[in-house]
């Protein structure tokens, strides 16, 4: 009886180091992607090729953006420099394989969160950091009122992309003909519609406004009011490595707590010396909340400081005071009637 006690004992405890070793070596090899970025020195953060507003690179060949920016806070997280961020611009075919290959460590790049590309690519979305919907632009001379009238239309379309899908379910659903113009490349789907091979552009509606721009004559086009889908973007990473998940995340929702909070790249001076708990939190000066995903307590002090909050972000890049002008729309905070919440740091 003592023996078989003792042997029952000793297998479990042989078991528990087994598991405690396997544990040890998930853990290890699951939080690869921040040493590998801590080592090499930069982040490697894949985006668009040009979108403006979103992540275009400027003639001396700096990348900014709304995009370009998460990767920034991430940098400004991590090595307390956003600049520390090498940009891989990637076509819509080839982005999804360039973060399962390790060629980047996140994609930040106006992709859409869908079950397919979430469960079955071994990928992961963070987080939703923008809040889309396709729809369409076309010649304002055509006087259209809805995409209803869009019946027997020529549409220019990106090839990879959700885009494509939403539009043929559009057509189809509402009886309509259509025919394509396929391109794999913005800048092609640009150049279809804006020499007339194509009397429609659709895309996502944050991108239409900055496709516009690029045309001959951006006032000559009119993006029309419906939106046929629901384009959640944000970014994605590996999803074998849970910290580098949690990190990213949790960026994207420190943003946003920072903007419902009042902290911002102007106010976080006085955000250090606050005796609100919710914002000691937010700046570290209460918890260890940067800590537990492998940063330091003041990391969000460096985020905010360096790039911004969400608001600073939008408003910088895509808000109503630039060329873009898009309004906040339903990518306001949910405490002023829009649907950008996070959850709570604590
Ligand atoms: N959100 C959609 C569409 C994304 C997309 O890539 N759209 C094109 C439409 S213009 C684009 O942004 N191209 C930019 C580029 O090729 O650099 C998706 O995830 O599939």
């Amino acid at each position: 009886m003592h023996f078989c006690g003792n042997s029952i004992m000793v297998r479990s405890l042989a078991l528990l180091s087994a598991f405690a070793l396997l544990a040890v070596a998930s853990d290890r090899a699951s939080s690869q992607t921040l040493k590998a970025i801590r080592d090499r020195g930069s982040l490697v953060c894949g985006v668009s090729q040009g979108i403006i507003g979103f992540s275009a690179p400027s003639a001396k060949g700096d990348w900014t953006g709304f995009d370009v920016d998460f990767c920034r806070a991430l940098a400004a997280a991590i090595f307390d420099d956003p600049g520390k961020v090498k940009y891989v611009p990637l076509a819509t075919n080839d982005r999804f394989r360039a973060l399962q290959s390790g060629d980047i460590d996140i994609l930040s790049r106006n992709s859409t969160w869908t079950m397919v590309r979430d469960t079955s690519l071994g990928l992961a979305f963070a987080a939703v950091t923008y809040y889309d919907g396709q729809g369409f632009m076309v010649q304002r001379s055509r006087n259209l009122a809805s995409a209803l009238d869009l019946d027997g239309s020529k549409v220019c379309v990106q090839a990879g992309t959700t885009t494509e899908l939403n539009l043929a379910d559009f057509f189809t659903t509402n009886g309509m003909k259509y025919e394509t113009v396929v391109a794999t490349n913005a800048d092609e789907v640009v150049k279809a519609y804006d020499s007339g091979r194509c009397n429609v552009f659709t895309s996502d509606a944050s991108q239409l406004h900055a496709e516009r721009l690029k045309m001959t004559k951006p006032g000559d086009h009119v993006i029309l009011p419906d939106v046929i889908s629901k384009e959640p973007l944000g970014p994605v990473v590996r999803q074998d490595d849970p910290q580098w998940f949690n990190i990213v995340k949790w960026t994207a929702f420190a943003m946003v707590n920072a903007e419902e909070l009042g902290v911002s790249s102007k106010t976080i001076d006085e955000a250090l010396k606050s005796s609100k708990p919710d914002v000691k939190r937010l700046v570290g000066a209460e918890g260890n909340y940067g800590e537990q995903i492998g940063l330091t307590k003041d990391w969000v002090v460096r985020i905010v400081k360096l790039v911004g909050n969400y608001a600073d972000v939008y408003d910088r890049n895509i808000g109503v005071k630039t060329q873009l002008g898009i309004p906040r729309g339903i990518n306001q905070l949910w405490t002023t009637g829009g649907i950008i919440y996070a959850p709570p740091i604590r």
